[in-house]
């Protein structure tokens, strides 16, 4: 083999990792969340946004349980998730209801208020799998789609009707705005934000907000409300809680 192929195969098996690496560093985050929505196609079905949170992608609407519908004559339908932090959005999918692509026509997405994207006034000719992209790097906590009726959309195709919505973020152990970041140790495992990297408080001895490096400095520790040192005050609980247990044994 000549060396020129050795470094096309070399940079081959590299890209292949690269798109590896970027594939496994985000996941869906609004499976199971918390959601909401303008209206029920039927009222007497409680928490129906869920069906599009669900984790199912499947499109059938009739005698199943995994898509949702507003009303029919809903002036402004809609329906939303909360994230429950705020997080980069890097893309989303939305799952049209099978045979009925048509209905996610004009539909604007929204993240915390920012426009993120908006579907053209046809989109029966998209397939049922509908990636997007905001128009522009946005995080946010709360993704709205809003149906925008107006005179392109006959009577009959107004309701919002789809299956699941998908919004694609860092895993986590990931954060910043193409989630290649990696998270440092913060306490208990928690995460860490999203976007800018901070934990809530770190693994005893390491420096806040990031959590990465240990402390050197005490002087370097932002001081608690309470007029602690924050590294002093997780290595004091952290003795009392061993002296607790300790004491607890039979
Ligand atoms: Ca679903």
């Amino acid at each position: 083999m000549s060396s020129v192929h050795v470094v096309c195969v070399t940079l081959a098996v590299f890209s292949l990792l690269a798109v590896a690496r970027a594939d496994g560093l985000l996941e869906n985050v609004a499976v199971h969340k918390e959601c909401g929505m303008s209206t029920s196609y039927n009222p007497s079905i409680e928490n129906l946004c869920s069906r599009a949170v669900n984790g199912d992608r499947g499109g059938i609407f009739l005698g199943t349980e995994n898509c949702i519908h507003t009303k029919i004559d809903d002036p402004q339908p809609w329906f939303e998730v909360d994230l429950g932090r705020p997080y980069p959005i890097m893309y989303l999918v939305v799952m049209a209801r099978e045979t009925l692509e048509r209905r996610m026509a004009n539909c604007k997405i929204t993240v915390d208020g920012q426009d993120c994207f908006q579907f053209p006034k046809d989109t029966s000719s998209w397939g049922r799998e509908m990636r997007v992209n905001c128009t522009r790097p946005l995080s946010g906590r709360v993704i709205r789609i809003t149906k925008v009726i107006d005179d392109g959309n006959p009577g009959w195709d107004t309701p919002l009707n789809f299956c699941e919505l998908e919004v694609y973020s860092c895993v986590k152990e990931a954060w910043g705005s193409g989630c290649d970041e990696q998270c440092g140790d913060c306490l208990d495992g928690e995460p860490c934000d999203k976007v800018n990297g901070h934990c809530m408080q770190c693994q005893p001895g390491l420096l806040p907000p990031f959590c990465h490096q240990p402390v050197v400095n005490q002087e370097d520790v932002p001081m608690t409300n309470s007029g602690c040192r924050a590294t002093t005050a997780y290595f004091v609980s952290g003795a009392l809680a061993a002296v607790l247990s300790v004491a607890a044994l039979p």
